[in-house]
């Protein structure tokens, strides 16, 4: 277990070197990479998001810990697990936001789903097509800008007109993001956070 909390000093202070090295010894000893998602890597996020939250931590801090985080996710690609479903993820069109969309994708990770990241500035049309091309149960989309909300309720209809509506999920978050706007749009789910997108996440999974 030190080794992980080794992982999540590195991660939070952005030693990107220092995360790569510990990655590579947590995967050495054997820790599944679930458990160095979960256990190492969404901790030390967490903890980064509350000291931003609280003003400890400025946007130069919060990049730095995401560049150590993904230098330590891109590591774990090709660790097998068993998924328990695909995600296709993304931040809605003409929004550039992605650190709390890549730590909702590595929770994801972490909880077993395949997640198919599109990245940012995604549009209806391409989240339509991943959904399709990878057979997803669910489209989670990211919005931090009250402007491209929008296109969160374009992706909805897309898929509404293809006729996905039926097999893929719809489940949206970020910042500006609420509940009601959720149900406005009639998305199928709403979470707050990276912890509850991965619960909500499992509770859109066809039963
Ligand atoms: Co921008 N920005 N930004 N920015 N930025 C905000 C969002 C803003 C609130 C700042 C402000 O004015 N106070 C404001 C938006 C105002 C609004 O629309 N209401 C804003 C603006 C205006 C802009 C620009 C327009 C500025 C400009 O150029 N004039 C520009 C837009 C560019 C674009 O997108 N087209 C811009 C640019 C940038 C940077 C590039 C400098 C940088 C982004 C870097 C990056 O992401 N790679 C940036 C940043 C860092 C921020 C702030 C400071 C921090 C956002 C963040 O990463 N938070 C932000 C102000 C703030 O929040 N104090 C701000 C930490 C992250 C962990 O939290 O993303 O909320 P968050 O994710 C959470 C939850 O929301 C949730 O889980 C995560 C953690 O548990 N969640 C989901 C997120 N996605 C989810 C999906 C889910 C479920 C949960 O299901 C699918």
């Amino acid at each position: 277990m030190a080794v992980l909390e080794e992982l999540q000093q590195a991660i939070i202070s952005g030693n990107r070197d220092k995360a790569k090295e510990l990655t590579q010894k947590a995967l050495e000893e054997g820790l599944e990479a679930r458990k160095i998602v979960v256990d190492g890597i969404a901790v030390a996020m967490e903890v980064v998001g509350e000291k931003f939250r609280a003003n400890e931590f400025f946007v130069p801090e919060l990049l730095i810990a995401q560049r150590a985080m993904k230098e330590s996710l891109s590591m774990m690609s090709g660790a097998p697990v068993d998924h328990v479903g695909t995600v296709v993820i993304g931040t809605a069109k003409g929004d550039l936001h992605d650190i709390g969309k890549n730590l909702v994708a590595a929770m994801l990770e972490g909880a077993g789903f395949n997640v198919v990241d599109l990245g940012v500035d995604v549009s209806p049309q391409q989240f339509l097509k991943a959904s399709s091309d990878n057979s997803a149960n669910i489209v989670a989309m990211s919005a931090l800008l009250t402007t491209t909300m929008g296109s969160m309720r374009d992706t909805v209809a897309a898929l509404d007109e293809a006729g996905l509506r039926q097999k893929v999920k719809v489940m949206i978050g970020g910042a500006p993001v609420t509940q009601s706007y959720a149900d406005e749009i009639k998305a199928d789910g709403y979470a707050p956070d990276a912890a509850s997108a991965v619960e909500k996440a499992k509770q859109l999974l066809p039963g």
